[in-house]
């Protein structure tokens, strides 16, 4: 079995970290449960690309309890954690993936779990999907679908799917509510707060806390902020969520004002140049500027790095840049996704559900076969209530269920006052 990583020595530490994680991921733990003496997924062959964490590390065993064969490599340069991918290489996983990768060895990783000749596909921001599109086109007839962990990712595929440039059905794991509404807001909150600390250790309370795009993921950030007592300035494109960032009580302006007011920038929009040179132009000296959108772009470091003198590293994922004129504004995680990149990823209970998502999507995928018709899927809603269900049920809470009078009523047009 082949695999690279970093050292495996570490993989001790890794294991721990995994059985950590399996503690706090009671759905999917109970799926795998579910699953191991059925095996939907024997004869799958799964190539996957998505960080490599703790939580993606249960996913993985999941699917190979479940019958599947996996290899995989992490989908962000600096997002893999060292030991965990140690482990799963120990045990027997064909994993590509250490911290720190150039973009080269990226595309190298994703070329070897190609070498499985996938019947499945496993993407967080579409490299894997994208890669099989533009370099292995006789190698796509050969998979049934794929599924997407994230925002950027499914929003990139429902481009191809405009263009008719898609190759395979694609389910959109990101876009069920029990991934979406929870993962993208209380886990990029959370996750991105605890990447800053780490990178910074700085005090929340009291800064200015500017926040680029309310979608969920914005939004999550922008309550966890001001839940540290920072506060918090939203920028947004779109007129709806700007208002409702208003109505949730922030405060909104573009970001050619926040600029010069912030001492806290997170990026959070999936467009890039969001944060470029005439912003760092206006920026107070001492300004933090991190991103926590699935790719690199929103914050342009090549502009910085333009206007700046001096750039070293302070701390861990903590670059302080000198400008000419001698401001120091600190970059977090080379402007990659702070909350993998200079923290763990998303709490685990989080992960619980968006991964409980994908291992479902996936044996739909192979029950299907070659039924899934060549489009961008959502996941239906009865797994996404059930998945909801098994997660309230896990947590010890009960709720209310209608009578059969309440469901007469609810269907019966005829009611009035
Ligand atoms: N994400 N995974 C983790 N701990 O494994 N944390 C975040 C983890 C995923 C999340 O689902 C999001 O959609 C994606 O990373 C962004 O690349």
């Amino acid at each position: 079995m082949e695999y690279k990583v970093k050292d495996t020595g570490l993989a001790d530490r890794g294991k721990m970290h995994i059985e950590w994680a399996e503690s706090r991921m009671p759905v999917l733990m109970h799926l795998r449960d579910k699953f191991s003496s059925q095996k939907p997924l024997k004869g799958q062959k799964i190539a996957g690309c998505l960080h490599v964490t703790k939580e993606t590390a249960v996913l993985v065993k999941t699917l190979v309890i479940a019958g599947a064969e996996v290899a995989w490599s992490g989908c962000n340069p600096l997002s893999t954690k060292d030991d965990v991918a140690a482990a799963l290489a120990v045990e027997g996983f064909p994993i590509f993936a250490w911290h720190g990768m150039s973009v080269e060895e990226f595309y190298w990783a994703i070329e070897k779990t190609i070498e499985i000749k996938p019947t499945l596909t496993l993407d967080d921001g579409a490299d894997l999907i994208n890669t099989i599109h533009q370099k292995h086109t006789d190698l796509a007839k050969e998979v049934i679908a794929g599924t997407e962990e994230t925002t950027t990712g499914v929003h990139r595929l429902r481009s191809m799917e405009k263009a008719g440039a898609l190759l395979y059905p694609v389910i959109a794991v990101n876009d069920a509510e029990t991934k979406w509404d929870f993962d993208n807001v209380y886990g990029t909150g959370q996750s991105s707060i605890d990447g800053i600390l780490r990178a910074t250790s700085i005090l929340l309370a009291g800064k200015k806390f500017v926040v680029a795009g309310y979608g969920h993921c914005g939004r999550g950030t922008a309550f966890r902020a001001r839940g540290m007592g920072s506060h918090v300035i939203v920028a947004e494109i779109r007129p709806i969520q700007a208002l409702k960032a208003v109505l949730d009580g922030f405060e909104v302006m573009p970001m050619d004002e926040a600029a010069a007011i912030g001492d806290i920038f997170i990026t959070a929009t999936g467009m890039k140049d969001v944060i470029v040179g005439r912003h760092f132009e206006k920026m107070k000296d001492g300004a933090v500027v991190c991103n926590t959108g699935h790719y690199d772009v929103e914050i342009n470091l090549d502009d910085l790095q333009e206007l700046s003198k001096e750039k070293k590293e302070v701390r861990p994922n903590n670059e302080e840049y000198t400008l000419t004129d001698g401001r120091k504004i600190f970059v977090l995680a080379k402007g990659r996704l702070v909350n993998l990149a200079a923290a763990e990823g998303h709490p685990s209970e989080v992960m619980d559900m968006s991964f409980a998502n994908q291992f479902l999507s996936l044996i739909r995928c192979a029950r299907e076969g070659k039924n899934l018709d060549l489009r961008v899927h959502d996941i239906p809603v009865e797994q996404d209530q059930e998945l909801a269900r098994l997660k309230l049920e896990t947590m010890g809470i009960k709720i209310d269920a209608l009578t059969n009078d309440q469901i007469i009523y609810r269907d019966d047009y005829t009611a009035g006052t």
